[in-house]
């Protein structure tokens, strides 16, 4: 089953006026291949400054976070509805800094699931295990509850791609090999089939943690890897190599 390749860049609380829109002016000059759905999210205050710049017809821009109310007294929180109003359609939730810097749990993720979806939203959601988890060998146990609290209160995955993120291969230049990535996104898949059923065959999952213009070519082949979600790299220019990666 053909699942498009998909990769998002998370610049997480990096970038100002200027850097993002040079990345931006970056991926309109660049020939992306038009089989490729590629999805930038830049900080909060950046959302609409990244769309406006943005002329590529295959890049869509996305939040980093968002709440689970439509509106009122929740000061410094980011409205589902406020994106879909300024025509952000995509929003990342659930990331590993999320969950441990800012106490996120999965039930608060699984919320802010549904809500972005039902605001008309689609979602990056990000599962994975510390190196603590994946040393008392839980890493697929870790990613099953994680996503449990969402298929609990989700039905339709239609909006959703999933991202495979070890804690431990974030930011640390150590990336997990891919043959490592195939065989987790495999289990994953199995296990999202015995609660979505043949859903689970369209839903993408993504790889993410210390991808790079050199180490994406290497899940090429890995049919379980639907694509990346980038951080440092895609603040570079090497960017646009790994959405060229399965060329
Ligand atoms: C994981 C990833 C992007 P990096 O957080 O979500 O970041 O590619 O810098 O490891």
């Amino acid at each position: 089953q053909a699942r498009q390749f998909f990769v998002g860049g998370n610049f997480k609380m990096n970038g100002s006026k200027e850097s993002i829109q040079t990345i931006v002016k970056n991926l309109n000059s660049a020939s992306l291949p038009s089989n490729v759905e590629v999805v930038i999210a830049p900080p909060a205050p950046y959302l609409f400054w990244a769309s406006e710049h943005n002329k590529q017809s295959t890049v869509e821009i996305s939040a980093q976070n968002c709440f689970d109310k439509a509106s009122g007294a929740y000061t410094g929180e980011i409205s589902a509805v406020s994106l879909k109003d300024l025509g952000i359609p995509w929003v990342i939730l659930g990331h590993s800094e999320r969950r441990t810097i800012f106490k996120e749990t999965d039930e608060l993720i699984a919320s802010k699931t549904k809500f972005a979806l039902d605001s008309g939203l689609k979602v990056i959601l990000c599962i994975g295990e510390t190196l603590e988890e994946k040393k008392a060998g839980k890493t697929l146990e870790v990613c099953k509850r994680q996503l449990k609290a969402v298929t609990d209160v989700v039905s339709d995955w239609t909006n959703i791609v999933i991202a495979y993120e070890p804690v431990w291969a974030i930011g640390t230049g150590l990336a997990a090999t891919a043959e490592d990535a195939q065989e987790i996104h495999k289990d994953i898949r199995e296990y999202l089939s015995t609660v979505i059923g043949s859903q689970s065959e369209s839903v993408r999952i993504l790889y993410g943690g210390s991808v790079s213009g050199k180490n994406a070519k290497d899940f090429k082949d890995k049919t379980d890897v639907d694509g990346f979600l980038v951080g440092g790299a895609s603040l570079k220019p090497e960017f646009v190599d790994i959405i060229k990666s399965r060329e």
